[in-house]
């Protein structure tokens, strides 16, 4: 269709050959690189992650580096989740959020020392902001963007190509928790997290000059198992009811309204920040919430880029985020961010086009 314009401004995944040499056919970009989408398969690649073993190149979820002395208070002042308990080697799905409490990001923290962390993020520029908080609170802590780049194995065969790659040990891990190890040589932390709801790991390679080296392994290694390429899978994630920052948040969306609120301690020190505007947007309670959206029709409708409007008895209430046709539902189902008036069993009408489809509102996820 078009080409992509090489710069240094893109940077290139450690993964980036060896997905061109398994037949990578789209991408998306997401914290200036590229990440595949397609391997010219889309059914096939979704059926392979719901039913065996799908690998792949995240690279994109670049990490934050926070170390020193004051790695844990600036994490702690970054993050509105109490930290206080988390241990080395644990990892935690975090909400990040500026002065207004607007969420800014939604990384994975991983504690690898009690003086270093990473944040593990999503489509924005955490850096910038990590450093702007540590130098204006004077806090004695580097923040970094080390070597790192996470490779996903996910599906219900993911566990047994870990383990014949790693060893039995990672069985063990639990959700979100971690170990640093080596695979053949090549330096990596091996966690139990990934952005699909079928299980897996991911893989965080600490040396970019072996993304080749890595992907071949996981390929070998999954061939029992007919593990192949894919991505974070869209119409996995919306049936899983997985939140995209930037997808489905905008420039002003709170946690609360996105299903963050859990991932909130309203405890934390004073001086976490947003935490009072937090505070206050619990006690007032949040104008919008996140609901599912399951649309008329029996055919597959594309959506575009852009959020839809949704309208109740002829009024605005909201909009649409995303949109996907589900294999497994064989509907089109999405995301709401909707006004609190509105709720799971209300009629409501997509605006897509001039033209008005109907839909049911419903509680996430859908499957
Ligand atoms: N892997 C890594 N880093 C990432 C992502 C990832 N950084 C950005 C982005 N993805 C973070 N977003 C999410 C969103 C949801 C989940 C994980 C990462 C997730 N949520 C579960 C849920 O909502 O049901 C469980 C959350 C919990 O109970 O703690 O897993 O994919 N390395």
């Amino acid at each position: 269709m078009f080409g992509i314009t090489p710069s240094a401004r893109l940077r290139p995944s450690p993964f980036f050959e060896a997905t061109v040499a398994d037949g990578v056919s789209a991408f998306t970009t997401y914290n200036h690189m590229l990440m595949p989408t397609s391997f010219g398969h889309p059914e096939a690649e979704y059926w392979r992650l719901i039913n065996g073993a799908s690998m792949w190149d995240v690279a994109v979820e670049r990490q934050v580096e926070l170390v020193g002395p004051d790695a844990g208070r600036l994490a702690q002042i970054l993050c509105s989740r109490d930290l206080s308990k988390c241990r080395v080697g644990q990892g935690k799905y975090v909400a990040l959020c500026n002065h207004a409490g607007t969420l800014i990001n939604d990384p994975i923290l991983l504690k690898l020392a009690d003086d270093r962390y990473w944040l593990s993020i999503a489509d924005s520029n955490i850096w910038f902001w990590a450093r702007a908080i540590a130098a204006e609170r004077k806090l004695n802590v580097q923040v970094n963007e080390p070597d790192v780049s996470p490779l996903a194995v996910q599906g219900p065969k993911a566990e047994a190509v870990v383990a014949s790659l790693c060893g039995d040990w990672v069985r063990d891990l639990k959700y979100f928790w971690f170990r640093e190890t080596s695979i053949d040589g090549i330096p990596a932390a091996v966690a139990r997290s990934g952005w699909s709801k079928q299980g897996g790991f991911e893989i965080y390679l600490m040396d970019g000059s072996q993304g080749t080296r890595l992907w071949n392994l996981v390929k070998e290694a999954g061939k029992p198992w007919d593990i192949g390429p894919g991505n974070p899978n869209f119409c996995e994630r919306v049936e899983s009811g997985l939140l995209s920052y930037g997808g489905d948040t905008d420039d002003r969306t709170n946690p609360f309204e996105v299903r963050m609120g859990k991932f909130v301690d309203l405890g934390v020190p004073d001086d976490v920040i947003g935490i009072d505007a937090l505070r206050t947007i619990h006690r007032t309670g949040p104008t919008r919430h996140q609901l599912g959206v399951t649309l008329e029709g029996e055919e597959p409708t594309a959506f575009g880029f852009l959020w839809h409007d949704i309208r109740k008895d002829g009024r605005k209430v909201g909009d649409l985020t995303n949109c996907a046709w589900s294999y497994r539902l064989r509907k089109n189902i999405g995301f709401a961010l909707i006004s609190t008036a509105c709720v799971a069993g209300d009629s409501v009408e997509v605006i897509k086009g001039g033209t008005m489809v109907p839909g049911v509102l419903c509680e996430l996820p859908f499957l």
